[in-house]
């Protein structure tokens, strides 16, 4: 079992040369901006604040490396879909992402979070699709279950694997706020990082 706890802020990364050494198997956190990324990095990690969470949607710019134990660099990428910054700013980010996405062999998996409340977005699935397209392992989780009634949480989980043509068993059900499905998340992360 890896040792969550045991995590530390390593460095914001703003260029590939800035990586790293690929020498611990490595998980990524994407996900729309305010879709609840850093949440639940701190809730995955029993810290309050570890990362900043933040009302203000499109705050990280760099890629947010954390070791943890030893072991394992979980990384919270910049969020996507968020307007407010410069076409050109957008452009140098979504680059950065993109040859991180396409080129770091230490990637184990993808968390790719989703608000359960929603339709599933369009940036949401582009990522998906082009994820699955580079045969990257990717973990759909569904957050702010909280927010939802249990009867609604099961429908709308429903039709976000229907929209993902997935099962349920590929996905995981999860609240930053009460911790449901943190567990589960942790273990899945485990099997990616021993598996690597
Ligand atoms: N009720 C509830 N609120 C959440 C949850 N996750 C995040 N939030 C709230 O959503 C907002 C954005 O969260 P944050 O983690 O900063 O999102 P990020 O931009 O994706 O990193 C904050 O106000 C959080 O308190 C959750 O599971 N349940
Ligand atoms: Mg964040």
């Amino acid at each position: 079992m890896i040792d969550f706890n045991q995590v530390s802020f390593l460095d914001s990364v703003y260029a590939m040369r800035k990586l790293p050494e690929a020498d611990y198997p490595e998980i990524a956190f994407a996900g729309r901006s305010n879709v609840g990324k850093s949440s639940l990095i701190n809730r995955l990690v029993r810290r309050k604040n570890l990362v900043k969470t933040s009302s203000k949607p499109g705050k990280t710019q760099s890629l947010n490396y954390f070791s943890v134990a030893d072991t394992l660099y979980l990384v919270d990428l910049p969020g996507y879909g968020f307007a407010r910054v410069s076409r050109s700013v957008q452009q140098s980010w979504e680059r950065l992402i993109t040859s991180y996405l396409t080129e770091r062999e230490s990637l184990a998996c993808v968390v790719v979070i989703i608000d359960l409340r929603h339709e599933l977005k369009a940036m949401d699935r582009e990522l998906i699709d082009w994820l699955t397209q580079q045969g990257r392992e990717l973990l759909p989780v569904y957050t702010k279950a909280d927010k939802l009634s249990k009867n609604k949480q099961v429908k709308h989980a429903a039709a976000l694997d229907a929209a993902l043509n997935i099962r349920s068993s590929q996905r995981v059900l999860f609240s930053a706020k009460t911790g449901q499905g943190c567990k589960e998340l942790r273990n899945r992360l485990a099997f990616y990082v021993e598996n690597w």
